[in-house]
């Protein structure tokens, strides 16, 4: 099939075919003249503009795939935290100065109107976040990328914070409308759930799956533009509709309010994004959902094939379907379901292919992170998907039996089914089994993840798994986010970089110059400057630009230890006031971070940092010296302008326990010195910018387990270091709660008294005393700022360009048309 160019791709790009673009769209589209104009009217006048660019690009993109026969890939992700489009459809355009000319031409001001865009906010942190990079470079690149998932009509909940505490609201982002995606209603699907199976009494004959409760699945597609390239992606969103059976059968019985009920609830099924939340797990809307997107996703991939091929026997060099970890996994048994009920392929042929289509990424090593789901709950809501795992499971089983010879302790170590109570169906397992190839998202976590969850897998399939180290996008990580620095770079080095990040290496030399070094401290300052009149603004505290700016921003979550760093700042509290005339080098702390709503843990260490800053920053004997901030809402948006204004980037998780993170390559990228422990993507950043411009500290993974295996005894450095003491005892008697004394007793009892889960005490003295390393550094700017840049320099690697490509080469087996 050919795409038809009709030869409307036309749109001028100058300043006064932009202007022209914008009043147009003010006019027609919505309806209003310049003169009754307000900002949100504006923006969407020049979002549309922009928009139609890319509608040029898009067709043009079909085209230029169409012709070069390109493999496709789609990535299925619950989550994709996009954040703003419109700085970023600009830059991506080429057109950002011209955009701002004309506007201002206009009387508007483009970074004003810019910030009323609502953040897509359709993810919870870093794996979301890495799928919004994924498209953004697989559009950069020229991979024949589509990005499937769910429309929420609420995504991540928004953080208040009152008196000190996290309070949910939810954050209904479509209110304003969205003028980037486009409707699709005549691309929709039907969702079964639940029902039962009919089977005829001949041997092969198909079963049916009848009396099921059915929802539609309505396609929304966005634009994601490449970076000065004809080539862009698609994120495809799929959002729930009832049927119209629904509304007629209940409707016929006189009961118009059934019927309502009835539509809300299928229609529920793409209300709210679940917050990660390991507590949660077991739910069975999150069922649904994970089930609803991929069935709709599976048949519209699988309708597009036959649209081209009489059948399914080239799939496997036509398509590659991604599972962002297991949240999709179902898309296994979907595509085994619709290839044999729905096409009559047989099912040895069936696994076969489904088999060399797929492929899995893990993001989690932790247990209680790992999806299970009840038997009982798939008999109901999805039979014959419950049939099919039973079914793999069996083939899979009898195959290591025979080839393995695998005992009985064994098989029920490798079974799909978690026998033990009631009885689980192990998500990740399937998704080893059906996958040809599976990656963590590290070197040492994808090394961890061979020889610890997935042992027993990786001994019978060992060229299946693989790493594929995690990146970043530098278009919006640095072009769109921090202009400063990115035009400083610009002028010694030129722009190649925002399409090849490993060109950053040439800013070496320069950490040499002076003049230059000087440059990149002044860059700092501005974004510096910037964040702190923010901070006055929103949350009224007073921070010194000239201070250093220390950022811990990121999911609140115990393995992550933001409550290491808060003994820290305590200690630091402490010690200012038992030697108040040392030349202490000042410091705001930053924190910024959602916690699960139903994660009591976190929440409470969330209470307790916004205690703590209220006490340090309203002590008079402290003056400058230490300010603590909590900002509230952390979201992709604020990323923007907090991290171009860090000086040290905190990744101080526990090591083994953080997959990658991709904010420890963010923070680097502009400029911020990491203080960290060997843990996820933190070694790989220490390999590319040498140990003199990182801080490192805390126990090795080896030495961790070790700690473990003899039987850490957290108490044992309570009572030895009386630094540690004295903290935990003020966190413990009330000193940052006076109007509770007893508030936060759990956490110190936490760490004390009920095993430290996190190791936080034993890393304690090492994470002081590099913080202290850090203080003596900072006192010399240069030098700080020499590092800094080296700190940019190295960052090459960490672009999710290079990530792209190598799952493209090794995993999808693609070849990227700008490669
Ligand atoms: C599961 C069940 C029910 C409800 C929610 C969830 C759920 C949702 C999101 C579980 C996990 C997540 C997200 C995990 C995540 O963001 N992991 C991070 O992935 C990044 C990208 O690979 C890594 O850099 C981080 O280290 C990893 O923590």
């Amino acid at each position: 099939m050919t795409t038809t160019h009709f030869g409307y791709d036309h749109l001028e790009n100058d300043v006064a075919s932009l202007k022209r673009s914008i009043t147009d769209k003010l006019y027609y589209a919505i309806g209003k003249n310049p003169e009754i104009a307000v900002p949100q009217d504006w923006l969407q006048a020049t979002e549309m503009a922009a928009r139609d660019r890319l509608v040029e690009l898009w067709h043009q993109s079909a085209r230029t795939h169409s012709e070069h026969d390109s493999k496709r890939v789609y990535y299925l992700s619950m989550e994709f935290l996009v954040g703003r489009a419109f700085g970023n459809a600009a830059l991506n355009l080429g057109l950002h100065e011209q955009i701002r000319t004309a506007l201002a031409e206009l009387g508007v001001d483009l970074g004003a109107v810019a910030e009323l865009e609502p953040d897509a906010a359709l993810g919870n942190g870093g794996l979301g976040r890495l799928a919004a990079c994924f498209l953004d470079s697989m559009a950069t690149t020229g991979v024949c990328g589509m990005g499937y998932g769910i429309r929420y009509d609420y995504g991540m909940f928004r953080q208040q914070i009152i008196d000190g505490s996290q309070i949910e609201s939810p954050d209904y982002w479509l209110n304003g409308g969205n003028p980037w995606e486009f409707a699709r209603p005549e691309v929709t699907y039907r969702v079964q759930f639940g029902g039962h199976i009919e089977r005829d009494d001949a041997p092969d004959a198909t079963p049916r799956w009848v009396g099921t409760e059915d929802v539609l699945a309505m396609a929304y597609d966005t634009i994601i533009p490449g970076f000065a390239t004809q080539t862009t992606a698609t994120l495809r969103l799929w959002s729930a509709k009832a049927t119209s059976e629904i509304d007629l059968s209940e409707f016929n019985r006189g009961d118009y309010f059934g019927a309502v009920e009835q539509k809300n609830h299928s229609e529920n099924v793409s209300r709210v994004l679940y917050p990660d939340d390991s507590t949660l797990s077991g739910r069975e809307l999150r069922l649904r959902q994970e089930y609803f997107f991929v069935s709709a996703s599976i048949q519209d991939l699988v309708h597009r094939h036959l649209a081209q091929h009489a059948d399914f026997d080239n799939l496997p060099e036509r398509v590659a379907i991604h599972l962002n970890d297991t949240h999709p996994v179902l898309a296994v048994p979907e595509l085994m379901r619709v290839l044999i009920d729905d096409h009559g392929v047989a099912w040895r042929k069936a696994w076969g292919l489904v088999q060399r289509v797929f492929s899995y990424t893990n993001h989690t090593l932790m247990q209680e992170a790992l999806e299970t789901w009840p038997v009982e709950m798939l008999l109901r809501v999805l039979p014959r998907h419950l049939d099919i795992i039973f079914d793999i499971n069996a083939w899979f089983l009898a195959t290591v039996i025979q080839h393995s010879g695998a005992d009985a302790d064994m098989v029920r170590r490798l079974s799909l089914i978690d026998e033990g109570g009631s009885r689980r169906v192990r998500m990740a397992y399937l998704a080893v089994v059906a996958s040809h190839k599976i990656n963590g998202v590290s070197k040492l976590h994808s090394q961890l993840m061979r020889e610890s969850i997935f042992a027993d897998f990786a001994a019978i399939y060992p060229e299946r798994f693989d790493n594929v180290t995690n990146g970043i996008t530098p278009r919006r990580w640095l072009a769109l986010a921090n202009p400063p620095l990115a035009s400083l770079i610009d002028a010694r080095i030129g722009p190649t970089w925002r399409s090849d990040l490993s060109h950053l290496a040439a800013l070496r030399p320069l950490a040499d110059d002076a003049g230059f070094v000087d440059q990149v401290r002044a860059a700092k300052l501005h974004n510096k400057r910037r964040l702190a009149a923010w901070i006055k603004t929103n949350l009224d505290i007073d921070v010194d630009p000239a201070s250093l700016f220390d950022v811990q921003i990121k999911r609140m979550h115990e393995y992550k230890r933001q409550l290491l760093n808060v003994l820290h700042v305590i200690t630091r509290y402490n010690r200012i006031l038992a030697q108040p005339d040392a030349p202490w080098v000042p410091r705001t702390v930053i924190f910024g971070g959602k916690a699960a709503s139903a994660y009591h843990m976190a929440k409470l260490i969330i209470k307790l940092i916004n205690d703590v800053a209220v006490t340090i920053n309203n002590d008079p004997r402290i003056g400058n010296l230490l300010k603590v901030v909590f900002i509230p809402n952390y979201s992709v948006s604020l990323a923007e302008m907090i991290i171009p204004a860090a000086d040290l980037s905190e990744q101080i998780s526990l090591a083994g326990t953080e997959a990658s993170g991709t904010g420890n390559m963010k923070l680097s990228l502009n400029g911020a010195l990491t203080i960290g422990t060997l843990d996820g993507a933190n070694i790989e950043i220490l390999d590319e910018v040498g140990a003199e411009n990182i801080f490192i500290f805390g126990a090795t993974t080896p030495q961790v387990q070790a700690q473990r295996e003899k039987g850490y005894q957290p108490r044992h450095f309570y009572d030895n270091d009386p630094e540690l003491h004295l903290v935990l005892n003020q966190i413990r008697d009330g000193a940052f709660s006076p109007g509770d004394q007893h508030r936060f007793q759990r956490i110190y009892q936490s760490l004390v008294e009920h095993g430290d889960q996190y190791l936080l005490l034993a890393d304690y003295a090492s994470y002081v005393a590099s913080q202290s390393a850090v203080d003596a550094h900072y006192g010399d700017q240069a030098d700080w700022h020499r590092r800094a840049l080296l700190n940019v320099a190295a960052m090459g690697q960490f672009s999710s360009d290079r990530t792209i490509a190598d799952y493209a080469r090794a995993i999808w087996h693609v070849t990227p048309l700008n490669g």
